[in-house]
């Protein structure tokens, strides 16, 4: 066996330990079903000559538990506004989207409500009847509009996470049944995964002690997916991971790596002091820019666009 062969089947190992001692999901009958509905849904559309495309979008930061009965834990930056802007531009352009996010993360439609109280897009009026005010009143009917739509439609499912555990069990759950759309199936990887995890077994049971003094804690790197995802969960997809850096001199360098490593077709590489306005999109063909207009504006919308284009090459 060479040294290639030898690392490989040391990451495959890795990768069955991890979903093997992962402790199972809650919910997995329920994702299952709601998944098995909406791929048949958009699977029969396909079938029907409907050139439809489904894209997963993954939102948020996953945490890593410190204790199985959780009081602490690591958590990933990441607010979700981008994957729930996104999800909209995706929709917008004619996909249907499985939207993966963290629990209490932004939403779709109401992304603004993290930080805006959404008791401020309402007031009573004289009779204590809820009402709109006129200043938010084309907003709200937009979002409402959209978001039921959407919903309506079949074109939007939405899958929530926590932990690193429920996050990748869930993906490869995605992931396996949306290989039946081929080339038509995208992956849009924004969510911030964590690198390191504590492995369930050797997890404490209960909250741990400060009586003991310091902490010493070692933790496991978590086995990477993305290559699991290409070859054998859903090869034909179109795949987008996302590379974030806080030293801008490594960060391109960082993102042609994953290109090349994980055999992505586009990294979005991203700076955290600047993620906002700017992203470099990286492909086999080059780099470009895309940055947002103005404070008002989303960069979603453009990256989105390029993206959409991009995809329609690789369909072909
Ligand atoms: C990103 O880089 C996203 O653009 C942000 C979006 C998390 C910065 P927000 O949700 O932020 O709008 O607040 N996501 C990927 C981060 C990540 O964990 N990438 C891994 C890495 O860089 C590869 S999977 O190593």
């Amino acid at each position: 066996m060479d040294s290639r062969n030898g690392s490989e089947t040391s990451q495959e190992s890795d990768v069955k330990s991890f979903f093997r001692s992962a402790p199972p999901l809650q919910n997995g009958d329920l994702i299952s079903a709601n998944l098995r509905q909406f791929v048949d849904r958009n699977s029969r559309r396909l079938e029907s000559g409907d050139p439809i495309k489904v894209v997963c979008v993954t939102s948020g930061g996953t945490t890593v538990p410190l204790e199985q009965r959780c009081v602490r834990y690591i958590d990933n930056f990441s607010s979700g506004y981008r994957g729930a802007a996104s999800t909209e531009y995706f929709i917008k352009a004619g996909y249907s989207v499985i939207f993966l996010y963290r629990r209490g993360s932004c939403q779709p439609y109401c992304r603004y409500l993290l930080e805006d109280s959404f008791l401020d897009f309402f007031e009573l009026n004289e009779e204590s009847m809820i009402q709109v005010p006129e200043s938010h009143a084309t907003v709200v009917k937009t979002a409402i509009k959209d978001y039921h739509k959407a919903v309506e439609e079949g074109l939007l499912l939405k899958i929530s996470f926590t932990t690193i555990f429920e996050y990748l069990q869930i993906l490869k759950m995605v992931a396996t049944s949306m290989s039946c759309f081929g080339q038509h199936g995208m992956f849009y990887l924004c969510a911030a995964v964590s690198d390191f995890y504590v492995p369930w077994e050797s997890m404490a049971k209960h909250k741990i002690q400060s009586a003991g003094g310091p902490l010493d804690m070692r933790l496991n790197q978590v086995p990477k997916m993305l290559s699991v995802l290409r070859k054998e969960w859903a090869p034909s997809a179109f795949c987008i991971s996302f590379k974030l850096e806080t030293d801008p001199d490594i960060l391109l360098q960082k993102a042609d790596m994953a290109l090349k490593k994980y055999q992505m077709h586009v990294v979005v590489a991203n700076e955290l002091a600047t993620y906002k306005d700017e992203v470099i999109v990286v492909t086999a063909g080059g780099k470009t820019t895309v940055r947002r207009h103005g404070k008002d504006q989303d960069l979603e919308e453009q990256l989105i666009d390029l993206l959409v284009k991009e995809h329609k090459e690789y369909i072909g």
